[in-house]
């Protein structure tokens, strides 16, 4: 997959890069399939979290012929029942961060999308596929859980009946079947992810502020409400974002013909 040149450190596990408005953060240990070690994942919210100071949209992709092989086995395999515990804990605070943090963020697959690198994925907004990319939940066959949010997110992105089956059965999807079963938005020729995703960052980068974190905040509760209070809530949402200086100024924009009208697919 094409990968960014300049700006990052090509040793560190996490290579950071600022793209105008978009942070790419690229899962850095092609060596080991991107697994992600307790080190790992501290890189991966540290860079979260610059990225939501500096950028208005983030792009999370893997260097090498896999986006991420899931947690790392061998590290796991020498911990405590309570370190587990722990550490699968420091896995929901971080992808909280991407999930219902500040800035959305597109994530970039190709190749293993496998254990936590689908939990890593299902914890981006927009997931982003290229024809080599699979997926699969080899928990059981491992001898353990998911234990990066998995279960609730990656089950309510494609059912818990679909999640179970892959777990029970070790199945392995291509990325046309995980697109026909809702778990990527977009399927794209090798080489392409990174592109296509910095492009979807870029123009979730061009909302406004305050509708993006609404997106990324009140929609998941708003899912876990009964019908009635989300609508309430919708409401509320609806009204904030309206109030603000941007939302006056961008329906100025359109009322006044100087902003862009939704064009139908394929018109240029
Ligand atoms: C690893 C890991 C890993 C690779 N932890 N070291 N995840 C899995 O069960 C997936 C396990 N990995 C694989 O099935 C394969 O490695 C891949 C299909 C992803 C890639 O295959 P391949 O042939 O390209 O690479 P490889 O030769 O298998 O691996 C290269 C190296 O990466 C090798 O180490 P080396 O020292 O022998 O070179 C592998 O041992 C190492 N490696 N994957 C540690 N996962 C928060 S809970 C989440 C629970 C889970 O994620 S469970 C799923 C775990």
């Amino acid at each position: 997959m094409g990968e960014p040149a300049g700006r990052d450190e090509a040793d560190a596990l996490v290579r950071y890069e600022l793209r105008g408005d978009v942070a790419l953060i690229g899962l850095n240990r092609p060596d080991k399939r991107n697994a992600i070690s307790d080190r790992f994942v501290e890189a991966i919210g540290a860079a979260v979290l610059r990225a939501g100071t500096e950028a208005r949209a983030g792009v999370i992709w893997g260097a090498g012929t896999h986006f991420c092989a899931g947690l790392d086995l061998g590290e796991h395999a020498q911990k405590s029942l309570m370190q587990s515990v722990q550490g699968s804990r420091q896995w929901h605070r971080i992808f909280d961060l991407i999930e219902r943090g500040t800035i959305p963020f597109v994530s970039a697959l190709q190749g293993a999308v496998v254990g936590g690198g689908f939990e890593l994925a299902a914890s981006t907004h927009i997931r982003v596929a290229e024809d080599s990319a699979f997926f699969a939940l080899p928990e059981g066959q491992r001898g353990i859980f998911v234990g990066g949010g998995g279960s609730v997110r990656i089950a309510r992105l494609i059912g818990s009946g679909r999640m179970g089956d892959m777990m029970l059965t070790g199945r392995v999807l291509t990325a046309a079947e995980m697109e026909r079963w809702g778990g990527v938005s977009y399927v794209v020729p090798e080489g392409a992810a990174l592109d296509k995703a910095v492009a979807l960052a870029g123009q979730a980068a061009g909302n406004a502020e305050m509708t993006n974190y609404a997106i990324l905040n009140a929609l998941p509760r708003i899912r876990d409400m009964s019908s009635e209070d989300g609508l309430f809530v919708e409401s509320l949402m609806s009204a904030l974002t309206t109030g603000t200086p941007e939302a006056e100024e961008r329906l100025r924009a359109f009322l006044e013909k100087r902003a862009a009208k939704v064009a139908a697919p394929g018109d240029a």
